[in-house]
């Protein structure tokens, strides 16, 4: 049953949950990431930080799109825009402000650290001697830590866990896990949800088996709304983490009212609006207490809208801390 926004009622939305999960095709090596997750949570959640609860703090930021399989053996997808940029720049500052960050992003899309490499860092850097011997390496690994000078500082610090994603399925079975893991930090957790997740999907016991052929004509294909997971996020998976979701629109007189809309419906912390047109220059922070504009600062050439975005979402962070543990 459908709502008049076009959302489904609590119960539909119960049922079209546990149908996304049952259906989905299962993920692989789920024990080893839930013993993976696990562990990084464990190690980082014993290590003593100043101020907020005196532990480190732990950031589950999920960047790039999700796709959406056509076929069980698939050669054709939907797939959602983003680069990574906003997750995998928000990471690194992230960690830079000590945070533990598991960063669910999707294959391929830029990694946190490489934003200012090159294209193509290796075959731009490495150059081949006369004797066909490579040169480069040391110029290259230069080059990585001048543009990247908090690297060590994640590497050394086991400050970053790494996991991919391709497919909607994959997604939602991951972040459900890393959330759980997440759960008994309370307030400490936070996420930070950036990925642009699919709006619709064909769920697998519908899907063809094989390549779908053109010679059949016109494709005639049925797509169901995935169910938002926001809600069940707050509810059951991490009732007490901070919770950051991002609306974009390309539509700039819609926006603000859609990103208070998710606001309140998933009673998320803040939901940061954007346009995809102006996304790195600026963002709107929606909170229940007003909207703060939040800015890139032209004077400074290479500077990002993430770097005042992150401090300030540091900032709330740090007050709802102190709030929950009162
Ligand atoms: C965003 O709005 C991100 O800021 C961008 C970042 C994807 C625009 P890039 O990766 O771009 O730097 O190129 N992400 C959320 C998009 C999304 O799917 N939001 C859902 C919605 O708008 C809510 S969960 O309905």
């Amino acid at each position: 049953m459908e709502s008049g926004d076009g959302a489904l009622s609590a119960t539909s939305l119960d049922e079209s949950i546990t149908s996304f999960f049952t259906s989905a095709p299962p993920l692989k090596e789920s024990d080893n990431l839930r013993e993976r997750v696990m562990e990084f949570v464990e190690l980082n959640s014993t290590i003593a930080a100043a101020g907020d609860g005196g532990h480190r703090k732990v950031v589950c930021v999920t960047s790039g799109g999700t796709t959406v399989p056509l076929e069980q053996r698939c050669v054709r997808y939907i797939d959602n825009f983003s680069s990574g940029h906003r997750g995998a720049t928000s990471a690194e500052y992230f960690v830079k402000a000590g945070y533990a960050v598991v960063f669910l992003h999707r294959r391929g899309t830029i990694m946190p650290y490489t934003r200012s490499l090159p294209e193509d860092p290796l075959l731009e850097c490495l150059e081949l001697d006369g004797d066909s011997s490579i040169r480069g390496l040391i110029e290259f690994l230069s080059l990585i830590t001048h543009t990247s000078p908090h690297l060590p500082q994640a590497v050394a610090g086991n400050l970053l866990l790494k996991l991919p994603f391709t497919t909607i399925f994959e997604y939602l079975q991951m972040l459900q896990i890393i959330a759980k893991a997440m759960k008994p930090l309370g307030p400490l957790a936070m996420f930070y949800l950036a990925a642009a997740v699919s709006d619709f999907y064909v769920p697998w016991q519908t899907m063809a088996e094989h390549k779908i052929q053109s010679a059949s004509g016109p494709l005639d294909m049925r797509l169901v709304q995935v169910p938002k997971m926001l809600a069940i996020l707050r509810k059951e998976w991490a009732p007490l983490a901070f919770c950051i979701s991002f609306k974009l629109e390309t539509d700039s007189k819609i926006l603000l009212e859609k990103a208070d809309m998710a606001l309140r419906k998933y009673k998320m912390h803040m939901v940061i609006a954007n346009e995809l047109l102006t996304r790195k220059e600026e963002v709107t922070v929606v909170t229940v207490d007003g909207k703060i504009p939040v800015y890139r600062d032209k004077s400074q050439p290479d500077s990002d809208v993430e770097q005042p975005l992150t401090e300030l979402i540091r900032n709330k962070h740090s007050t709802y801390i102190k709030n929950t543990n009162r």
